[in-house]
């Protein structure tokens, strides 16, 4: 049984309760993981937490609660998941923020994490939470909730889809692309994998954990593609609004982004069309699709 394990929490109209519960168990994780290790490892241990708590969005572990919820699957039960999607993602924009790849020298409004603590501690930083991630994963066995054989089906979900095949490869396509020169099929295949890839695996790491039916898998698989790349137009184009609502300067290092290649009319057609997809996906379960349907129509129109 889990720290949160006698906790059975249906989502809510708003994600707050779940914003709560997944703080409250990345922070506790945090807490008793430090418990485990040397004293000396502190500097490492609070790069982390500075990420880790450093005001994102909790998009991924949103996802994942509901589309646990959308199985019939006790939220709090993947409350070790969602840390782990969580884990993923901070290590990835704390390395994509360092010298070599973006060179962000802020995050969220604050000293990325090279910048706070040194290039050093960043790497490290990132490195500690993509493997703790797996730890996490593992968590879920000790919980006993889900049978080891379908613990193992998710892990395995998730190297691929964080891995080469997915967000890394999607990195390195994205470093590799010529900026001044890319078409439509190449900036969608890069964001398909950069961004979509830990989004959709976000979405699928529930249907691992328990027997689903092929058809809520589809659902799933359908809302994850279209959200994906929903999400990372909405990006591009609140990266444009910001560039006019504060003249922001040039990114130190362009990036390929939809709005270079359509008007931002165009981007938000094409937004609309992909989120309304997403909603019609998991539309046929009533209730059980009404988390995913909120945090999709989030995306339709958030400004942060
Ligand atoms: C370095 C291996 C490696 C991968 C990096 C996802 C990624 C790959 C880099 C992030 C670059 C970026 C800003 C992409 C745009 C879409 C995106 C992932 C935005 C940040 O995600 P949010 O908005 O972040 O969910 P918060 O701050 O809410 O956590």
């Amino acid at each position: 049984m889990g720290c949160f394990g006698d906790i059975t929490v249906t989502f809510s109209a708003n994600s707050e309760e779940q914003i709560k519960l997944i703080n409250q168990y990345i922070d506790h994780s945090l807490t008793r993981f430090q418990g485990t290790v040397s004293l000396r490892v502190a500097p490492l241990i609070e790069a982390m937490r500075y990420s880790l708590e450093g005001g994102g969005k909790r998009l991924r572990p949103l996802l994942v609660m509901a589309s646990a919820d959308y199985l019939g699957i006790p939220t709090s039960h993947v409350l070790p998941v969602a840390a782990a999607v969580e884990y993923i993602h901070t290590y990835s924009l704390i390395h994509d923020d360092l010298p070599a790849i973006d060179d962000d020298d802020t995050r969220r409004g604050k000293p990325s994490s090279h910048k706070a603590f040194g290039e050093a501690i960043a790497i490290l930083a990132g490195d500690a939470l993509l493997t703790e991630a797996f730890g996490q994963m593992m968590v879920l066995i000790e919980e006993g909730y889900f049978q080891p054989s379908h613990v193992l089906g998710a892990i395995k979900l998730l190297v691929h889809h964080a891995g080469v095949a997915g967000m890394v490869g999607g990195q390195l396509l994205d470093v590799n692309t010529d900026h001044s020169n890319f078409t439509l099929p190449e900036i969608e295949f890069i964001h398909i994998h950069k961004t979509g890839a830990l989004i959709l695996a976000s979405v699928l790491l529930p249907t691992k954990l328990i027997p689903v039916e092929e058809a809520k898998v589809r659902n799933l698989r359908k809302f994850g593609e279209s959200f994906g790349l929903a999400f990372q137009i909405s990006d591009d184009l609140l990266d444009i609004e910001a560039s006019i609502r504060y003249s922001r300067g040039p990114r130190k290092k362009p990036k390929p982004t939809y709005t270079r290649l359509m008007s931002p009319q165009e981007a938000k057609e094409k937004l609309n069309r992909l989120i309304d997809t997403a909603i019609s996906s998991v539309k046929g379960e009533g209730e059980r699709g009404q988390a995913l349907i909120e945090i999709a129509e989030f995306v339709r129109t958030r400004k942060k």
